[in-house]
């Protein structure tokens, strides 16, 4: 079959994130013998022309859109991306009459409520290595009855969802990047940019708020050395790459994985320089040394809070000397550090965020990165408490963002953060 593969540019502006998620589609279909053609919205100044060109010369059979952000996770300036996504449909149907499907983290989220939204017709939920080729033989099999986990499918009257099974193993998993050249994303001066690339998939911690065990499961999985090596050559030698950004949930998690990937980069003199996660539970000295001398520049610790109770409340599984102990060694190895602040842990009150702010003061971090209102998703205990608390309603879809923020807090920590903590700290956004 002839696969379309169209990546939104919602975000031209902010931060831009390689469309990873595609690459690995793409890999995936091109593999299983299908044809494939993609179109980045982000390099394209015209998207309207550059998918009807691509559709007239390509004549694809299936058009598959990645919905990897709904909003913006942004209290105080909400943006809804989805609405992009769904122009993006509407576009595509006016040269398009076959099927189209979406897949993606943020669709991932909202598998039902999404695929409404956006009127396409069929969604793969979760990992689309496996769902996606399946869909794509059934579709090529002309087959009227079919299913499988991670298909979502919209008929005349409703949604149905099979929820996906996480892949048993990650053997094979890659991320050919030829359909998605990775150089618009460079920056024009330096020629680099962090562009992503992911060792393992899930998270087991138990954070009342996050998605990712969810997303990704909670059982780890884990690519092969060697192979994660030869995409990072291949990153190099196709497209000169020397900065790379890991996007794994919990890079520094289980050590013995992350020494062996890290022993490997070493072995093969791999001359690039990388970020990653880092979370403070599983802070290792020695692995941490090892991660600079890899290559590692930069750590982003998922601290979320300087206070013991916040954290506690957020179920983050570490406390506050766990962060002092990570940031603290980071440092005293030249690494960059980022450390976060998410205002809004249930029972967080003025206090705690000045124990915070003096907490995080005092570890001076490169830069910290604050978040004021933690956005709520479906099933996550957040929300459940938000609902128990009367902040939503506990039928709410959530696909609309709202967010938890004590209301003690409300008000007060935004004129705090941007009249009083950050006239004095340059180095902290909000
Ligand atoms: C790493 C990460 C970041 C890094 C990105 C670094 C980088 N340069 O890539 C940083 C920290 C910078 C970041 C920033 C943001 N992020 Co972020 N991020 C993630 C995270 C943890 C992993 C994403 C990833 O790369 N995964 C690896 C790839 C391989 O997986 P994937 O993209 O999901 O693709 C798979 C499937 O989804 C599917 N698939 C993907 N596309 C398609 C398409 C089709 C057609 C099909 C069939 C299948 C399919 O198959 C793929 C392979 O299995 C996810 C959460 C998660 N666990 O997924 C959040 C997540 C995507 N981020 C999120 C958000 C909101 C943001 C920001 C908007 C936050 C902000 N306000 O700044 C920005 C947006 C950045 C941007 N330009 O898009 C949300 C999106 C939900 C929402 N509310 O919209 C998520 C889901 C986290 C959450 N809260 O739950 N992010
Ligand atoms: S915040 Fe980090 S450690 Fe906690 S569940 Fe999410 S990915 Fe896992």
């Amino acid at each position: 079959m002839n696969v379309l593969l169209l990546n939104p540019d919602a975000l031209r502006g902010s931060d831009p994130a390689y469309p990873l998620g595609l690459a690995h589609i793409a890999t995936a279909a091109m593999k299983a013998g299908h044809a494939a053609e993609g179109v980045d919205l982000f390099s394209e100044n015209c998207p309207e022309t550059a998918i009807f060109s691509t559709i007239e010369s390509f004549q694809p059979d299936v058009v598959g859109l990645s919905v990897r952000n709904i909003d913006n996770q942004c209290m105080r300036a909400p943006i809804f991306y989805l609405e992009t996504a769904k122009n993006l449909v509407h576009t595509v149907r006016k040269r398009f009459y076959g099927p189209i499907v979406v897949g993606g983290a943020g669709y991932s989220i909202f598998p039902r409520e999404a695929l409404d939204y956006l009127r396409a017709d069929y969604g793969i939920q979760g990992e689309g290595e496996r769902a996606f080729v399946m869909l794509l033989e059934a579709l090529e099999a002309n087959s009227k009855a079919f299913s499988f986990p991670g298909l979502t499918r919209r008929t005349a009257d409703r949604v149905e969802w099979i929820p996906n099974v996480p892949l048993a193993s990650l053997e094979g998993v890659w991320a050919d990047r030829s359909l998605f050249p990775p150089l618009p994303y460079l920056d024009a001066g330096t020629r680099q940019f962090p562009v992503n690339i992911q060792t393992r998939r899930g998270c087991p911690m138990e954070c009342i708020y996050c998605t990712n065990p969810w997303l990704e499961g909670k059982t780890m999985r884990f690519r092969g050395p060697e192979d994660v090596v030869l995409e990072i050559r291949s990153l190099s030698d196709n497209f000169g790459i020397a900065r790379l950004t890991f996007v794994d949930s919990l890079f520094n998690h289980p050590t013995s994985y992350t020494e062996t990937l890290v022993d490997a980069f070493l072995k093969a003199r791999l001359e690039l320089s990388w970020e990653c996660t880092y979370n403070p539970r599983f802070h290792d000295p020695h692995l941490l040394s090892k991660m600079h001398d890899a290559g590692c520049v930069r750590v982003s610790i998922g601290n979320e809070s300087g206070s013991n109770l916040s954290l506690t409340a957020l179920k983050k599984g570490f406390e506050r000397e766990h962060i002092e102990r990570s940031v603290l060694d980071a440092k005293a190895l030249g690494l960059e550090t980022v450390c976060f602040l998410l205002i809004g842990a249930p029972g967080e009150t003025k206090d705690t965020v000045l124990e915070s702010v003096c907490f995080l003061d005092e570890l001076n971090p490169s830069s910290v990165v604050v978040t004021l209102g933690i956005r709520l998703y479906p099933g996550l205990e957040l929300s459940s408490i938000a609902a128990k608390e009367g902040m939503i309603d506990p039928r709410q879809s959530l696909l609309s963002p709202a967010f938890y923020l004590p209301r003690e807090l409300e008000g007060w920590a935004e004129s705090f953060f941007l009249d009083e903590v950050l006239p004095s700290h340059p180095n902290w956004t909000v």
